[in-house]
C-alpha cells in the first residue's frame, strides 16, 4: 500500500507534518476501509431510528450522545454561595465561537435575577449631562457586534502555582477563556452624550450583584472599542453573562467587564476598589506590586491531544488548538512534537480576528514513541507566547494573574496524555 506521508514536506521532527497535509485530497486519515458486503449493512440497512418518525419540534439542546460536553469543574468557595466559576470544555469544541451554554463563568457572588425594566445604567460624575438608560432605551441607539475571546486573568494560574504538573483536562487548566460575538452599543456613543469633561480620565464600572464589583478603566480604552453589551451570540446576554448588560472591553481581562452593569462614574483617576487593590495584581520580585495590568497576553493551547484526550495507537492525528492575544490578531502559530526544538507552522482557520479566539491545526503522523507536544503563539504587534521558566522573570513566587506560557502535552508509548513543565 502506498504510504500516506508520501511526498509529505516535513517542517519539523517527531512527525509533524506539513500544515497543508488537510488541505491535500485522497489521501484518506482515519476512515475505514470497506468490503463489497460491508457496504450492503454500512450503506444500506436501516437503523432503528430510521423506522419510525423521530421527536418533534422545540426547544434545542446537545444530541443526548453529546452530554458530557458541559460547562466544567464548576466551583463554589466554601462558605459562599454562587462565588466561585465554572469552565468551557475547551477539549470538546472546534472553531472559534463559544456556545453561549458553555462561557465559563466567573462569579464573586452568584448571578443576580435582574428584572429588564427595573434595571438602568446611570452614567455619571465628571460628566456635563448624568444619563440614566433603560433597556429599551438602549436598544434604540446603533448597535455594533464582533467576535471576541473574554479571559478570566486567573486562567490558567494553576500551571503557575502548582509545584508539580497537575494531571487535569485542557479545561480545567485553561477553561477560563470563551469566545462569542458580543453585541452592544459603544460606550464612546453614550459617552459623548453625557459630555465628558476636560478632567474626565477614568472612569469606574460598578454591577448590580451582591458584590457591587466595580472596576477602573482609563477613558482611552472607553472610547476606543468599550461596548455595553447587551447580546451574545445573537441573543440577549445570558444572565450568567451579565443579563440585562455588561460593560466588555475587547482584549481586556476578564474582571473590569463589569457584568449585570449599573453605573459608569466618570473619574479624573483610578478608583483603587476592592477588586482591583486586593486582587488582580501582579507582585514582582522587587516586592511591588504592579496594578492595572489590562491586556490580556499572547497565549496558545492545544486542545487536542491533552489530558484525558489519549492516542489509540500510532498514526496520524489531527492535533488542534485555540490562540489569541489581547493586543490584536493572531499572526502565526508555531507547533513542536521535540519539547520545543524543531518547530513547524500551524495552518490557521479562516478567521483570524482582532482580539478573537484563533483554531489552529495541523497533522501529526505519531510513530508510538514518547513525544512531548506545545504550541507556541505570536501575535500580529510581534508578541511572542512565553516557556514557562521565561514567564517566571521578575515575578514574586506565588503570583497568580496574568500567566500566558506555553503549555507542554507528554505524550507516552501507550497514548497517554500528561501535563509538564518544561
Ligand atoms: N458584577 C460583576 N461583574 C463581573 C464579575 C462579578 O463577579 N460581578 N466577575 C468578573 C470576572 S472575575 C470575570 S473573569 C468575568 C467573567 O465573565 P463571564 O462570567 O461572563 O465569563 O466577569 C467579571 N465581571
Ligand atoms: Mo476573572
Amino acid at each position: 500500500m502506498k504510504k500516506l506521508t508520501e511526498n509529505m514536506n516535513f517542517t519539523a521532527k517527531n512527525g509533524l507534518l506539513d500544515r497543508r497535509f488537510f488541505l491535500k485530497a485522497g489521501l484518506g486519515v482515519g476512515g475505514g476501509l470497506l468490503s463489497a458486503s460491508a457496504i450492503g449493512s454500512e450503506g444500506k440497512d436501516r437503523f432503528p431510528w430510521m423506522k419510525q418518525p423521530g421527536s418533534g419540534m422545540g426547544e434545542s439542546g446537545p444530541s443526548n450522545f453529546e452530554s458530557h460536553i458541559k460547562r466544567d469543574s464548576v466551583g463554589t468557595q466554601p462558605g459562599t454561595t454562587g462565588s466561585g466559576a465554572s469552565r468551557t470544555p475547551i477539549e470538546h469544541l472546534d472553531g472559534i465561537i463559544t456556545p453561549s451554554r458553555l462561557h465559563f463563568e466567573r462569579h464573586h457572588s452568584g448571578i443576580p435575577e435582574i428584572d429588564p425594566d427595573q434595571h438602568r445604567l446611570i452614567i455619571h460624575g465628571l460628566v456635563e449631562r448624568p444619563l440614566s438608560f433603560s433597556l429599551e432605551s438602549l436598544a434604540r441607539y446603533q448597535h455594533t457586534s464582533n467576535i471576541q475571546f473574554l479571559e478570566c486573568s486567573g486562567n490558567s494560574g494553576g500551571n503557575m502555582m502548582a509545584p508539580q504538573p497537575l494531571q487535569r483536562k485542557a479545561s480545567d487548566l485553561h477553561g477560563l477563556v470563551s469566545c462569542s460575538e458580543w453585541g452592544g452599543i459603544p460606550l464612546k456613543v453614550l459617552l459623548e452624550e453625557a459630555g465628558v469633561k476636560p478632567e474626565g480620565k477614568w472612569i469606574v464600572a460598578s454591577g448590580s450583584d451582591a458584590a457591587m464589583m466595580s472596576r477602573s478603566v482609563p477613558i482611552e480604552k472607553i472610547m476606543d472599542d468599550a461596548i455595553i453589551a447587551t447580546h451574545q451570540n445573537g441573543e440577549p446576554l445570558r444572565p450568567s453573562n451579565g443579563y440585562p448588560m455588561r460593560l466588555f472591553l475587547p482584549g481586556w481581562e476578564g474582571n473590569a467587564c463589569v457584568k449585570w452593569l449599573r453605573t459608569i462614574k466618570v473619574t479624573s483617576g483610578p478608583s483603587m476598589t476592592k477588586d482591583e487593590t486586593s486582587k488582580y495584581s501582579d507582585l514582582r520580585d522587587d516586592g511591588i506590586a504592579e496594578l492595572f495590568t489590562f491586556p490580556m497576553g499572547v497565549k496558545s493551547v492545544i486542545t487536542s491531544p491533552s489530558v484525558g484526550l489519549n492516542f489509540a495507537g500510532a498514526g496520524i492525528y489531527q492535533v488542534k488548538g485555540i490562540a489569541w492575544s489581547g493586543s490584536g490578531k493572531i499572526k502565526t502559530v508555531e507547533l513542536s512534537a521535540d519539547g520545543g526544538n524543531t518547530w513547524a507552522e500551524a495552518l490557521l482557520d479562516q478567521h483570524v480576528l482582532s482580539k478573537s479566539l484563533t483554531r489552529f491545526r495541523s497533522a501529526w503522523n505519531w510513530d508510538g514513541t514518547p513525544a512531548t507536544i506545545m504550541s507556541r503563539a505570536i501575535d500580529e504587534k510581534g508578541n511572542v507566547q512565553p516557556s514557562r521558566e521565561s514567564w517566571f522573570v521578575g515575578r514574586a513566587k506565588n503570583t497568580f494573574y496574568h500567566f500566558n506560557a506555553i503549555q507542554t502535552w507528554a505524550i507516552n508509548s501507550a497514548g497517554e496524555v500528561s501535563n509538564v513543565y518544561l
